[in-house]
């Protein structure tokens, strides 16, 4: 029987105040955090059990896929646009003291190329004197290609318009992006590390993708616009927000560097810090040509569970910020037992292929027990595989890496991204992506 009228009124009152209502506090006592359940990402959807690769790679894997993509970060558009393009805009064989080369290049993803159509620049080094092509760390950044050395050869980043959110405040808005944030970001990429030890760096700003603003994906020259994805507000419950676009030109960022001979585009990590990271998680669970994901305090919507309600919850991050992820998300905003994924299962699906994650312990807001436990679960689908994950079944010590593919450390500190992190993740490429492709 259907409820009388009022009843239904009210109901609907109560749905949606409670769409409008703040978000409840962050847990930060792991002694009060509710008990959950974590779904297991080898039993599909009708129950059937996961015993076999084959099964995991027809059924189950796609099953995944659909509900990160249905419930989190929305859908992602398959391939490249026809009219997509790109041209080498500088090249230097004598970069950073002769040791490297720089090139930069300009990724058009239509056929157009005015002042406003959607674009993204890639900034390269790349050792010299190698003796087959290097494999490649990828990873967008914060504040424009600039930031990441002081190199003064970098392009400058075309000058932010609006107020980027709660990250770079201009003085008004329309101040352009300036010199002066040449390198500020410099010890987040160590670039010098990163040639010294036979790998390239590549990197593009996440703003030319998609602008980290709640009205990002209105940008005429952004993605979206592309896409013709429409507002935050106005997008179908399921299209894809900043983080789905930004993992989109992750992968179209491999496409050029499948192009470029001269780069090993078989043995490409992707990386990512912080909200970069839920992208290149995302990237890297949807696109099964990176060979290698490095999260490095990717927090919630990353490698941090969800339904553990410690620091940074679902609808406090779609409060904050309501274009990173689908319309959808918001179904369980203080709702997450609702959820029919977690993100282990995100992280499950780099299987086979080896999977670094990184915390610090000054950053709770990100979770780092959340992070660790989402890469425990991931651990069962390198299991199938023959793969040792973390191989062990407690947190390790501060400051101290573990794992086989699955790598794992809690490092003193605050939420960065240092050399103490990165001389990690080259340990991990060099075990890993040690052998140049035939
Ligand atoms: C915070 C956000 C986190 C994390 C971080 C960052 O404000 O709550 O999820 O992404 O920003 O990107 O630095």
């Amino acid at each position: 029987m259907f409820p009388r009228r009022p009843v239904a009124l009210m109901a609907l009152l109560m749905i949606s105040s409670s769409l409008q209502a703040a978000p409840a506090p962050a847990i930060t006592d792991e002694t009060k955090i509710p008990p959950y359940t974590l779904p297991d990402p080898l039993v599909c959807a009708d129950g059937t059990p996961v015993r076999e690769v084959a099964t995991w790679r027809s059924k189950r894997r796609p099953e995944l896929l659909e509900l990160f993509a249905a419930n989190e970060y929305g859908r992602t558009p398959a391939g490249r646009p026809a009219g997509m393009h790109w041209q080498v805009t500088s090249l230097d064989r004598a970069a950073l003291g002769g040791k490297a080369t720089r090139k930069e290049i300009t990724i058009w993803f239509s056929e157009n190329e005015k002042p406003d159509s959607p674009r993204m620049h890639l900034l390269i080094y790349q050792p010299n004197g190698v003796s087959a092509p290097p494999p490649v760390f990828l990873g967008l950044n914060f504040f424009g290609n600039h930031t990441v050395h002081s190199d003064p050869a970098i392009a400058l980043a075309r000058p932010f318009t609006f107020y980027e959110v709660d990250r770079y405040r201009p003085a008004a808005p329309g101040t352009p992006a300036n010199s002066e944030q040449r390198g500020v970001h410099a010890s987040k990429w160590q670039i010098e590390a990163v040639i010294a030890r036979g790998y390239a760096t590549a990197t593009a700003w996440c703003n030319d993708l998609c602008r980290d603003h709640v009205d990002g994906l209105k940008d005429p020259a952004g993605v979206a616009a592309l896409f013709s994805t429409g507002g935050a507000e106005e997008r179908a419950a399921d299209a894809w927000g900043a983080m789905g676009i930004w993992a989109w030109g992750l992968s179209r960022a491999l496409d050029y560097l499948e192009s470029d001979r001269e780069l090993d585009a078989k043995r490409v990590a992707v990386h990512g810090f912080s909200r970069l990271g839920k992208a290149a998680d995302w990237a890297a669970a949807q696109d099964e040509r990176f060979a290698m994901l490095i999260s490095n305090e990717s927090g919630c919507g990353g490698a941090a569970l969800s339904k553990r309600l410690y620091g940074e919850t679902v609808a406090i991050i779609n409060g904050k910020f309501p274009h990173w992820f689908a319309k959808s998300f918001r179904t369980y905003n203080d709702n997450e037992a609702a959820l029919p994924m977690d993100q282990h299962q995100l992280l499950a699906l780099i299987a086979p292929r080896p999977l670094y994650v990184a915390s610090a312990d000054g950053d709770q807001w990100s979770d780092p027990r959340g992070e660790f436990l989402g890469a425990k679960g991931a651990e069962p689908v390198y299991g199938l595989f023959g793969k040792k994950g973390l191989g062990v079944s407690e947190m390790p010590a501060l400051d101290t890496s573990v794992g086989e593919t699955i790598g794992y450390h809690n490092r003193t500190g605050k939420h960065d991204m240092t050399g103490y992190d990165w001389a990690r993740y080259l340990d991990f490429a060099d075990r890993h992506l040690n052998r140049p492709t035939p």
